[in-house]
This record gives structure tokens, C-alpha cells and sequence, in this order.
């Protein structure tokens, strides 16, 4: 029991436990293979386990990802269940596909990280939030490579425009002294997960927490060669303060999927200002009696932001319909398998 606390485990995973076969026992997905997943502790004498086609015929949504808790067959190593999760971070797959990628489930809070040069960009910020906040995770913003500038302070103040509650903070990720601030978050059974562009830093952070070189980072010689990611999947990592970390390869784009709440969250003030608007359908362009454009000339609201939001509810909207549409395939797919299985097990009976 000690070693389940000691990566994550909760009294919300334990309840579930109780209402499943007590033959099960628990363990946490620690990282994703393409034929199935690593996981901690062993069960039995399983550290590896594999996916059954049935989760493959679902809604990528109840597939599992880093950061699971899941129930396993200790005689057969197999994936019996996937427990119900605390929080989900995803996203839309780059590219066409139009899919729904999980990035990590049950964490508590994520540190979003940037550096404090030219990687640094509050839309960018602003999607990352909206994702962690619509999943009710802590959001940190750290800022990276605060030795390589003379003008940390533009870049904090930069950041807290993106909230006035934010919590914001500035490391150089090589030294673990700078990270200290960090170690709040990082307690025992807290989950942590990292968030940001390749080369930002975010396996130095996990190798300086850890105290050891838990990680590939990029090479000093290799820091101008932009296009590489060193780190190729996602994975958790023990941390000498009690915490797990999930270090991920950079992320190039973050779209937005199933992110309304998110934003309503992040852009509160704006959404607490439209409620005075004259018109209810105001679309806070050029109605009379905008509450949000007069914000923006008594220079309450700034433009950027009021553009951003605009931006970021368009993509999600449009990202929805398309999961919906999705879903609906996923579903009927699903029906037919089954429809097809029962008809099989009727004519071999
Ligand atoms: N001076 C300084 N260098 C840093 C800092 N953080 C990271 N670096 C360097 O930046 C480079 C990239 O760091 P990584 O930790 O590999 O970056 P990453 O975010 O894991 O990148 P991917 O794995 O590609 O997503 C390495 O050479 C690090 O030593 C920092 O705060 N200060
Ligand atoms: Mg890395
Ligand atoms: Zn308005």
C-alpha cells in the first residue's frame, strides 16, 4: 500500500477497487507502448501489460493513458479495468485526423513551461491554461532559462496579464536551487505533469527535482537544432519530495478540444463583463452598450486578450462539432462489433 501512495494512489481509487472481483489489484500506468502499457508496481510478476482490441474499438477518450489507475488480472497480467479518472488532459491530434490524444490522467497540477526567450507567448499560454483548467488541475507557469536573460521581470509581468491569481514562476531549471518554489506542488501523492515546447527545458526540471539523471535532454552542442525532440513519449518519474512527474515530448500545437468550461474559467473577467452588455446576444464588436469594449477604451481589457478568447472559443466550438460527429461514429462502430460478436456466438452455440 505504502508504494501506491507513494505514486499517486487516492482514496477515489480505492472505492472503486471495492465494488470490482478482490482478485484484482491496482497499479498505475507509468508509460504507453504501442502493444501495451508499462506499470507500477508489478502485479504479480507483470510490469507490462497489454491492451486488448476492445479498448481500440471505443471512444479514444476510455482508452488508457499515462497517469491511469487500472485494475489487472495478477495470474494474467491482463487489463481488466480502467478506473475512473480525477482529471484528463487532452487534446486534438495535430494534423488531420481530427482524433482526440490523451496526454495524462489524474494529475493534480502542471507546470506550463516556457523559457524566458524568443519560445515565450502568451496565446500559446492561453491554450495550455484553458486545457488544465477545464480539467480543475493546478496551473503553474514556469519560466525557463531565467540565467540567460537580464530581463526576467518582462517576462513575469508579461505572464500575470494572464491572470492577476496566476501562479507564476521563474527558475533556471539547471540549478535545484532555483527550483524550490516548485517543491510545493511536488509532495507526496501529489501528480505533476509538464507541459510545453521541445527544448523549453522540461526534462532538465524533472532531471534537477529528481536529483539525477533520470532523462535525455538535449546536449548544449544540439541547443540551436530546433526541429529535434529528445524526448520521444511520455512517461512518470518518482521524485525524492514524495511526487510523480510526467515528462512529455514538446507539443508544436495545442488545439483545443471540449475546452468551454476551460475558458469561461480563464477569461472569467471578460465573460463577468458581457453580463452587462445592453443586448444579451452581444457579439462585443460594435453593439451600443458593450460593457467588454468599453473595458477596452477605459483600458481595463486589453485588445490582445479580448482577440485570444474570440480565437480560442471559435476553435473549441469547431473542434466539438467535429468530436461530436466522431463520437456518433464511435458509437454506431461499437454497436456493429457487438452486433457482429452475438451473431457469431449464436450460430457457433
Ligand atoms: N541555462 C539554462 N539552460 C537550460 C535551462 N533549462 C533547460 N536548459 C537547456 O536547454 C536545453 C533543452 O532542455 P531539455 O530539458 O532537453 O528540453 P525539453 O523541454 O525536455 O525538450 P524536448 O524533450 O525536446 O521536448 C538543454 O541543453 C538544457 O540544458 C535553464 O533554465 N537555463
Ligand atoms: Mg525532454
Ligand atoms: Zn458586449
Amino acid at each position: 500500500m505504502d508504494e501506491l501512495l507513494s505514486i499517486g494512489w487516492k482514496p477515489f481509487f480505492q472505492q472503486q477497487m471495492l465494488q470490482l472481483d478482490e482478485h484484482l489489484q491496482p497499479a498505475r500506468v507509468i508509460a504507453v507502448q504501442r502493444t501495451g502499457l508499462t506499470v507500477a508496481p508489478a502485479v504479480g510478476t507483470h510490469t507490462f501489460v497489454s491492451v486488448s482490441g476492445r479498448f481500440f474499438i471505443q471512444d479514444p477518450v476510455q482508452r488508457p493513458t499515462v497517469g491511469d489507475w487500472i485494475a489487472i488480472n495478477p495470474d494474467t497480467g491482463s487489463l481488466e479495468v480502467l478506473l475512473e479518472r480525477l482529471s484528463l488532459i487532452k487534446r486534438l491530434s495535430p494534423g488531420t485526423s481530427g482524433e482526440i490524444q490523451l496526454i495524462a490522467a489524474n494529475i493534480d497540477t502542471a507546470f506550463l513551461v516556457t523559457s524566458c526567450n524568443a519560445d515565450f507567448n502568451l496565446a500559446r499560454l492561453e491554450r495550455y491554461l484553458s486545457v488544465v483548467m477545464e480539467a480543475d488541475i493546478q496551473p503553474v507557469i514556469v519560466l525557463t532559462k531565467m540565467d540567460m536573460t537580464d530581463n526576467v521581470d518582462y517576462f513575469r509581468d508579461e505572464a500575470r496579464k494572464l491572470g492577476a491569481h496566476l501562479a507564476i514562476e521563474t527558475v533556471n531549471a539547471l540549478d535545484a536551487d532555483s527550483l524550490q518554489g516548485l517543491l510545493g506542488w511536488c509532495g507526496t501523492g501529489q501528480s505533476i505533469a509538464l507541459l510545453g515546447s521541445s527544448g523549453v527545458g522540461k526534462s532538465t526540471l524533472v532531471n534537477t527535482l529528481a536529483g539525477t539523471e533520470l532523462q535525455i535532454t538535449k546536449s548544449a552542442r544540439e541547443d540551436d537544432d530546433k526541429g529535434r525532440h529528445t524526448t520521444t513519449h511520455r512517461s512518470l518519474h518518482k521524485l525524492p519530495s514524495g511526487g510523480v512527474i510526467l515528462d512529455s515530448p514538446g507539443m508544436r500545437e495545442f488545439q483545443l478540444a471540449d475546452a468551454e468550461q476551460g475558458l469561461g474559467s480563464l477569461f472569467a473577467d471578460i465573460e463577468t463583463l458581457s453580463e452587462q452588455c445592453k443586448f444579451n446576444d452581444c457579439k462585443h464588436s460594435a453593439e451600443p452598450g458593450c460593457a467588454v469594449q468599453q473595458a477596452i477604451e477605459n483600458g481595463d481589457l486589453e485588445q490582445r486578450r479580448l482577440d485570444s478568447y474570440f480565437k480560442l472559443q471559435r476553435e473549441d466550438l469547431y473542434n466539438r462539432e467535429t468530436l461530436a460527429e466522431r463520437r456518433a461514429r464511435y458509437r454506431q462502430f461499437a454497436k456493429t462489433v457487438k452486433h457482429a460478436t452475438s451473431q457469431a456466438d449464436k450460430k457457433r452455440s
